[in-house]
């Protein structure tokens, strides 16, 4: 490439551009760790979109309608955190860039959203952006017709590498952007041709452009290190009524020795190369330095939305007060009083008629009442609407000419399902759940592993949680997939067993502000165990004494959702022979784990023997049988240790032993 040439065609923005590259390498150079090339690379296209077209404010970083930025290529982190930097985030000092990767710092290995404002989203897993911007653009259409477009009116941009194309979750993505014509997203792929083990050649030769238009996008190509090309790519795809990809043809690590070279792609640390490539860009300040005149350029551009947001707040206060009151309710992620009062009067109602029901047929009953009271609930399912009873009348379909709806047909696409609902979750304004078979949670865990690092409260409906569903057999069976979601920091794992649970666990799920919720629910019918009124929450204890011994507590049964009937069965057959058996429900492991001790010793005290069932595997059980007072002599566990088969639930039960005798015996073998 020829420098000089870039330079003096553009000085300006070279210098803009210039500044971002060498505080890339001051910084990988420092930590002695990270990546280069792309922010290099990609610095030209991100001063364009920066300097031109974002419309963002760093003195209210999370103005509603400022647009998204979304570095789907997270190893590129330092090209946000200079931005950041550079355009006055208060929070992103020179400090935090020259403490890039270090304890503490705001400026982690990959972006870690809420580490520091102007960060969106997490990323690092690669295609994980591209798919959170899915949801994003979706966001910003129900609630630019929820609200109007004068106050909601904003793109997402993203940035994204040949990593994030390939990963599979970007074609779920780049099909559903598509499919409903989010005409305010636009990727900017930076088409460096470079990946870790070399070119893109050794392991794709996917035509890119082909596969996006066929997906339904605009797509422009453009030189990346051509300001004024970039620029009007920029303006034409805000124009569109489609996605666009912009293909941005880009040299990774420019200007330096290793551009062009899969070694550009990491960090590039020898201080003679470094020294060279700041020389080649006509860079005479220090490490660490941005030359005032060029700093105060980026300040400009930082400076450059406020009267635009002030624009926005003044047309904001015209909207009648009740919907600026559940536009900013819904953004603090508040609940409306509502919700208590209407959950109290279903358990109320419910534990009076004491259906018998599928926990999914529960919560499709829940949502009924919740839906209309909670107008930020978007639900949907991959494919699975009927299965999973996720859709209730009164949301609407979301789609293109009714882009207030607020149901989704993800189509089959856990993945990019979980991934755009984080998406939603973190635009704000909005509480998406969505549903699919437990079994896939495998499909969909990168994205729920996402959901619980980044603390945000996305609902994940998985139906058909056991070998209970029956006949389509161990491939639909989850047995592990409740412990891997427990084994998961910072999630709470529902699982209801019955109507009254399911109601109590779902009005925590949508009161949640921090913390991602599984509910996991069945496909078969089970009795109403509480039917004895509540108006406490008891699922929010996590665990509770459903039924208590008569007479001397020999037997404590732990159970959760289906089999909590099992146990309470086993309790009659041990009653019976004067064996004193209390059962506890166990909903949400991780709010048991969150009570005072005092609490949990009341429901597990030491003594009695312990007998857990599940109709998944042991693993995580040990926790509660023999932690918490328990003693690993006098504890069992029936449930299951392999995979599942093919027919019938209440015949899989029974060969694999998961029955009220089978309790009843264990508990008596250990009674001596
Ligand atoms: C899901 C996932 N797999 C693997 C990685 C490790 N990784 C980080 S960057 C990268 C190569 C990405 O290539 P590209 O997007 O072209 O980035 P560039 O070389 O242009 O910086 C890989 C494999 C990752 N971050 N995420």
């Amino acid at each position: 490439m020829d420098l000089k040439a870039l330079a003096a065609a553009n000085p300006d923005h070279w210098a803009k551009a210039t500044a971002i590259r060498a505080l890339t390498l001051d910084a990988v150079a420092a930590a002695n760790s990270g990546h280069s090339g792309m922010p290099m690379g990609m610095a030209d296209v991100a001063t364009v979109l920066f300097e031109k077209h974002l419309k963002f404010d760093p003195t209210q970083p999370n103005w509603p309608d400022r647009d998204r930025f979304i570095l789907s290529a997270g190893h590129g982190s330092m090209l946000l955190y200079a931005l950041l930097h550079l355009t006055g985030y208060a929070d992103m000092t020179l400090d935090e860039i020259k403490n890039f990767r270090q304890w503490g710092s705001r400026t982690a290995g990959h972006p870690e959203y809420g580490h520091a404002s102007g960060i969106e989203t997490t990323t690092g897993p690669l295609g994980q952006g591209i798919a959170n911007s899915v949801g994003f653009a979706m966001a910003e259409e129900i609630q630019r017709a929820h609200y109007g477009k004068k106050v909601v009116d904003h793109y997402t941009y993203v940035v994204a590498g040949d990593g994030c194309l390939m990963e599979g979750v970007s074609q779920e993505a780049i099909t559903l952007a598509g499919r409903h014509q989010l005409s305010k997203l636009i990727v900017l792929w930076d088409n460096n041709d470079i990946t870790i083990d070399g070119p893109v050649s050794l392991s794709d030769k996917t035509d890119q452009i082909g596969r996006f238009k066929s997906a339904g996008w605009s797509v422009l190509e453009v030189d990346g290190h051509d300001p004024v090309a970039i620029d009007a790519a920029l303006t034409k795809a805000k124009k569109g009524n489609k996605p666009t990809m912009v293909a941005c043809k880009t040299h990774i690590a420019l200007g330096h020795a290793a551009q062009d070279t899969s070694k550009g792609h990491g960090a590039l640390t020898d201080a003679d190369q470094l020294i060279a490539a700041k020389e080649g860009y006509g860079w005479k300040t220090g490490p660490f330095e941005v030359p005032a005149d060029v700093k105060n350029a980026w300040e400009a551009i930082g400076a450059r939305g406020v009267e635009t947001r002030r624009a926005w707040e003044e047309r904001f206060d015209t909207l009648p007060r009740s919907k600026r009151e559940t536009f900013n309710r819904a953004y603090a992620l508040e609940t409306p009083n509502k919700l208590s009062a209407v959950i109290k009067a279903f358990k109320k109602q419910m534990s009076e008629a004491a259906p018998k029901l599928a926990t999914r047929a529960s919560s499709e009953k829940v949502l009924e009442v919740v839906n209309p009271v909670l107008p930020e609930t978007v639900g949907g399912s991959a494919d699975l609407t009927g299965s999973n009873n996720t859709k209730t009348a009164d949301l609407g379909v979301f789609d293109v000419d009714s882009r207030g709806g607020r149901y989704v047909y993800w189509g089959i696409r856990e993945h990019g399902m979980a991934a755009a609902m984080n998406g939603m979750a973190l635009h704000g304004g909005l509480r998406p759940y969505g549903g699919t078979f437990m079994c896939f949670t495998d499909y969909a865990r990168p994205a729920m592993r996402l959901a619980a690092l980044m603390k945000i409260p996305t609902v994940f409906v998985m139906t058909h949680d056991s070998i209970g569903l029956g006949e389509d057999g161990p491939t639909h069976q989850p047995v592990e997939h409740l412990a891997i979601s427990r084994a998961t920091p910072n999630t709470h794992v529902f699982r209801p067993a019955d109507t009254i649970e399911t109601a109590e666990a779902w009005e925590l799920a949508l009161s949640a502000k921090e913390t991602p919720s599984v509910l996991s629910l069945t496909r078969q019918g089970l009795k109403t165990v509480r039917t004895e009124h509540k108006t406490k929450n008891l699922t929010a204890l996590g665990a509770y004494v459903l039924a208590d011994a008569d007479g001397r507590r020999q037997a404590i049964l732990l159970a959760t959702g289906s089999e909590v009937e099992i146990a309470l069965a086993a309790r009659d057959i041990l009653q019976e022979q004067g064996i004193g058996t209390r059962v506890v429900s166990m909903p949400c492991w991780e709010l048991f784990e969150d009570q005072d001790e005092s609490y949990r010793k009341r429901v597990l005290p030491g003594g009695p023997v312990r007998v857990a069932v599940e109709a998944g595997i042991r693993f995580g059980w040990d926790r509660w049988l023999f932690g918490e007072r328990g003693r690993r002599e006098k504890s069992g566990f029936v449930g299951m240790h392999d995979f599942g088969a093919s027919a019938p639930g209440g015949t899989l039960y029974k060969e694999f032993g998961i029955t009220a005798e089978a309790v009843a015996e264990k508990a008596k073998s250990l009674i001596k």
